[in-house]
């Protein structure tokens, strides 16, 4: 090992952030909350990325506290998920309960919160800097607050903590004829150009190379806010998803290793990927086991490609929902030790295991895999 990698790895052992892609072994993660989950306002930039079904209810129940009859089956998924990383000697950080039901204003706008069940979407950790990302919907304004006793302890202890500019969220942001696109249409977004916001989902990390889909909640100004605050240690690569209402990217394409890339083939289309990607192992993610349960298909905020929200422990252990059996056969094939873990009904709330966590702690060093 030469000096320079010796000190990085030094320096990376002392900080307890430290994280620069999806694979390496995990040391540390954030898992979200269900107490105090509020459903989200009926903004339109919240209802044009809810489902059919659910996005008429949402609306109709805007503002109200999510039932017991959705918090439990889900509370219990999520306890047994954070038994399950402890018991891998993953230790697991959890956000304060807050009540997501309190009125909040700006002096343009005002609104109820919603949950803090997806840390994955409001912070961004690179090496050793976590960042709040600023985000679109409304009701996420102050959602980061729920982490500030665990970002104050992580700074305290070393870390870069950074926030991007607060947006505005006023109505220039949001095009008021916005329509999803039909099939076969160019894909479009709710957002203008208005200011930067981007969600941290709809990032994913290779060492010095991020990739991101513009989506519902990220526009090109956010890309190019993060871009140029990263500099020139870092390059962003745009990926170009095929999905009609897009919201984050880990159920459009994830990597599970260096060289390995799972794809969503309804959304992503190889041969328009970028070029360094190109010579990467595609493995394309097999159908999803469809989800006959009633109540589960109406409350879900998420579309079926939600099978492919898995957690990677390490490069070959991967956390996946036994329901989703054709993804776990398939993992095994690839060579993967898929461990089940059942979290369906966290759709509800917004995702599943990468949605619903931040891994803040991997152990590995900055690296260029292309
Ligand atoms: N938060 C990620 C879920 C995206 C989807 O509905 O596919």
């Amino acid at each position: 090992m030469n000096v320079h990698a010796s000190v990085e790895r030094a320096i990376a052992a002392d900080c307890p952030v430290n994280s620069h892609n999806e694979w390496d072994p995990l040391e540390e993660i954030i898992v979200g909350r269900l107490e105090g989950s509020t459903i989200p306002s009926d903004h339109p930039v919240v209802t044009c990325n809810i489902p059919g079904m659910a996005a008429r209810a949402q609306s109709l129940a805007a503002g109200f506290r999510f039932p017991k009859f959705m918090i439990e089956p889900a509370q219990q998924e999520l306890d047994g998920f954070i038994a399950l990383l402890e018991s891998l000697g993953v230790k697991v950080t959890r956000p304060d309960a807050v009540n997501h039901k309190a009125k909040f204003s700006t002096p343009h706008w005002s609104s109820r919160g919603f949950c803090n069940s997806c840390p994955r979407d409001s912070m961004l950790v690179i090496g050793d800097e976590i960042l709040e990302t600023p985000m679109a919907w409304p009701c996420r304004y102050f959602e980061t607050h729920s982490y500030r006793e665990i970002l104050k302890d992580y700074f305290r202890r070393g870390a870069r903590w950074t926030s991007a500019p607060k947006p505005q969220l006023t109505d220039e942001l949001f095009d008021p004829n916005f329509k999803l696109p039909e099939k076969g249409e160019e894909i479009r977004y709710i957002l203008t150009e208005f200011e930067p916001v981007f969600d941290a989902a709809d990032f994913f990390r290779c060492g010095r190379d991020l990739f991101v889909t513009r989506s519902n909640v990220t526009n090109a100004m956010g890309i190019d806010w993060l871009r140029r605050h990263l500099g020139d240690g870092y390059r962003i690569h745009e990926i170009k998803s095929r999905c009609p209402n897009p919201m984050h990217i880990d159920t459009t394409i994830l990597p599970l290793g260096p060289g390995r890339l799972l794809i969503n083939p309804e959304y992503i289309n190889p041969d328009e990927l970028p070029d360094i990607l190109k010579k990467w192992d595609i493995l394309v993610a097999p159908e999803p086991d469809p989800i006959n349960d009633r109540i589960l298909a109406i409350t879900s905020m998420c579309g079926k490609w939600l099978s492919m929200n898995i957690l990677a422990i390490d490069e070959k252990r991967v956390i996946v929902d036994p329901h989703h059996t054709n993804m776990m056969r398939q993992m095994e094939k690839w060579g993967y030790e898929p461990i089940p873990c059942s979290l369906l009904h966290y759709a509800a709330f917004g995702g599943a295991f990468h949605c619903a966590t931040l891994d803040v702690r991997r152990r590995g060093t900055l690296e260029s895999y292309f």
